[in-house]
């Protein structure tokens, strides 16, 4: 075991990733399955927000491109679910974790999505979080992981440039659709900073992932460098942020924020956000009404793979 354990030592030292047949520590595996698949339900979750305005979407056009951004998140999950299962857990199993409530899901997704300045709020800001900790992720430790962040990445900065557009389409129109960018944006603004989980002081998980290279970033540095880069996107809309504490600190390099209500967080994630039991109904209805499709695709599988045995059985 010691020397199991050294070798994988040595790959997480030379930056080397591991693969699903490398030995691993339990908590490693156990870290990576709790993450990955907190990723995946957050994907698939975060479909409903948008979902919600597809069928209003302003323009043939904008809905075209939010059907297409709603249908990759779908991906996204599914990818994601892929990259789990390699460690040994099963899809059925993940999403029963899901359904019950056990497996958790990102905060933001249980939010309303209010007018149609929310679709470019959530493009821009949430799509925008989400890229800021997963370009990172594209080096995580876990290759299966790495290489699923890849495509992702890609798609996400699409998705934040389409919610950036519909921004600024919005602040460079009329006075009340500047004011609509102007709420989405005083609305999304937190929530967006608290994706990226609590204070470092008070994370149980990111000293041993920073160790392990699963994360390459701690929760705090990533919040700063996404503050960092959005003030000056705000700037371009002509919007204002909505943190009366937010400054230039010449001294650190960077923006000092206001505080976070951490509160709101742990209410959230602990179940008693605005969305939280419509996200989940939602979820769990959907996988009801789709068991038919699933029982068909096993029978057809099934039917196939028998078909495939009798052939071989006679050539034989
Ligand atoms: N919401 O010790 P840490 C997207 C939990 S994808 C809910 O800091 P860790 C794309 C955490 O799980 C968005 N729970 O934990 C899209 C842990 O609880 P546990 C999702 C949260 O894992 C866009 C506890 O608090 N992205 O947006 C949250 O080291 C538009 C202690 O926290 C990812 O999942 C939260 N915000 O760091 C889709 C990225 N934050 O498990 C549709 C991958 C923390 O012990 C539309 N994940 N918690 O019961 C990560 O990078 C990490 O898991 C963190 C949390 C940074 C989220």
């Amino acid at each position: 075991m010691d020397a199991f354990k050294q070798h994988f030592d040595e790959k997480i030292d030379k930056e080397l990733t591991i693969e699903p047949k490398d030995w691993m520590p339990d908590e490693y595996r156990k870290t990576l399955i709790r993450q990955i698949s907190q990723h995946a339900h957050s994907e698939i979750v975060g479909m409903l927000p948008e979902g919600n305005w597809i069928t209003r979407a302003p323009s043939l056009r904008r809905k075209a491109v939010l059907l297409a951004k709603v249908q990759d998140e779908a991906g996204h999950g599914l990818y994601l679910y892929s990259a789990a299962e390699t460690l040994g857990i099963s899809r059925d199993e993940m999403l029963d974790q899901l359904h019950t409530g056990k497996a958790k899901y990102s905060s933001i997704f249980n939010y309303p999505t209010i007018t149609w300045a929310d679709m470019g709020a959530i493009g821009w800001l949430v799509d925008g979080a989400a890229i800021m900790n997963q370009v990172p992720l594209c080096r995580t430790s876990y290759g299966p992981y790495a290489r699923a962040m890849v495509r992702v990445c890609k798609e996400e900065s699409f998705h934040q440039r389409q919610g950036f557009e519909i921004m600024l389409t919005l602040s460079n129109g009329s006075a009340i659709q500047k004011k609509m960018a102007q709420d989405a944006l005083n609305r999304w603004w937190w929530p967006s900073l608290m994706m990226f989980g609590p204070p470092d002081a008070e994370s149980p998980h990111t000293e041993q992932s920073v160790r392990w290279r699963i994360k390459r970033f701690t929760n705090d540095e990533l919040r700063q460098k996404f503050v960092d880069v959005t003030v000056e996107q705000a700037k371009v809309l002509g919007l204002t942020i909505p943190d009366p504490e937010l400054k230039w600190n010449e001294e650190r390099g960077h923006y000092d924020m206001g505080p976070i209500n951490w509160d709101e967080f742990w209410n959230v994630v602990k179940g008693n956000g605005p969305c939280n039991k419509q996200r989940l109904d939602t979820r769990r209805q959907a996988w009801e009404d789709g068991a038919w499709v699933r029982d068909a695709a096993m029978a057809y599988a099934n039917k196939k793979a028998a078909r495939s045995n009798k052939k071989t059985a006679e050539a034989a």
